[in-house]
């Protein structure tokens, strides 16, 4: 693995990006009777919202916004080296047009049919030379065979059959697994086992695909690197490489009323502190139901860059 991670250890700095179905609520659920629920991209499970009125207004999710170049902008301008978007979070949503199932980006939007982001941000981010990974949730809250022990099966071919897809059609340098949880409701049988099988089959594709440690239980020997969320490990585990994921304000997935946003100097000092730890430094930006990246986002991230590039470490 050494080789396989040398220019993910080098980058440092990349950029997370949580954008689904769940995008388009922009953070706000108004339920039938009137009152609100907010969340972001757990808002489906949060908020109780039944699957058909989910459905529906996924249905109007339009991002036709989304600049693939400018967020890779964004992300250079910050210093950020790789970017991880979601490719299907919990929601099961898939932000490419998938042959699995209809539930996703193409089939299952107000959205151009044509369009396709994952392929938009691939040949932007190729062309500055950044690195793109997938962020892909094994918990699924749409497919109705993920829960029930019985039918697993059927949902792990499909989930197999979806990862080909996309190691195959855009060649990600990443995937960052998540939802490998135990003891969640419905239940989770995912094991150890099967993620070290799935890490098999990913290899098999491409050998030099990076994979996080939650692709297994989150163990030393699960995957490539450990996976802290909104903090900084004070003791990382010895001899596995990790990166620390992170809010730019408190939520993943877009949350319009939220703008308790980190200071560009923050996010240095957290970037300084976690790469002297031995770390990479994964910092989310949630993008509007538009596919817009918020501009207070962009803002801290360009003036984090600045502040990087003039102390010689952009
Ligand atoms: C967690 C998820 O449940 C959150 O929604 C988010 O994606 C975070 C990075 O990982 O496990």
């Amino acid at each position: 693995t050494a080789d396989r991670t040398s220019w993910w250890r080098q980058d440092r700095f990349g950029m997370f990006i949580h954008f689904g179905a769940y995008s388009n609520l922009e953070g706000e659920y108004t339920r039938p009777d009137g009152t609100v629920c907010r969340d972001a991209e757990w808002i489906k499970r949060e908020c109780k919202i039944p699957n058909d009125a989910y459905e529906k207004q996924a249905a109007t999710f339009n991002p036709a916004d989304f600049d693939a170049k400018a967020i890779v902008r964004a992300a250079k301008d910050a210093g950020q080296r790789y970017i991880v978007i979601t490719s299907k979070h919990h929601d099961g949503y898939a932000m490419w047009p998938t042959k699995q199932n209809s539930w996703n980006l193409r089939d299952h939007s107000a959205f151009d049919p044509h369009r396709d982001i994952l392929a938009e941000l691939k040949r932007a981010a190729d062309a500055a030379g950044i690195k793109l990974g997938f962020y892909y949730s094994i918990w699924d809250w749409h497919d109705p065979d993920f829960a029930d022990p019985a039918t697993f099966p059927r949902y792990k071919k499909r989930m197999y059959a979806q990862l080909k897809e996309l190691v195959d059609n855009y060649d990600p340098a990443l995937l960052w697994f998540d939802g490998e949880w135990d003891a969640v409701d419905p239940v989770n049988t995912w094991s150890r086992k099967d993620g070290a099988e799935l890490q098999t089959y990913l290899h098999a594709l491409n050998p030099e695909l990076i994979v996080n440690n939650r692709v297994g239980k989150r163990g030393v020997v699960d995957g490539d690197f450990g996976t802290p969320e909104q903090e900084i490990p004070a003791a990382p585990v010895d001899g596995q490489l990790w990166e620390s994921c992170m809010t730019l304000n408190d939520h993943w997935g877009f949350a319009r009323y939220d703008t308790h946003w980190k200071s560009p100097a923050t996010i240095v000092r957290n970037l300084l502190d976690i790469a002297s730890r031995g770390g990479n430094y994964l910092l989310n930006v949630g993008p509007d139901k538009r596919g817009r990246v918020p501009q207070p986002s962009v803002d801290r991230l360009r003036e984090a860059g600045r502040w990087l590039r003039a102390h010689g470490q952009g």
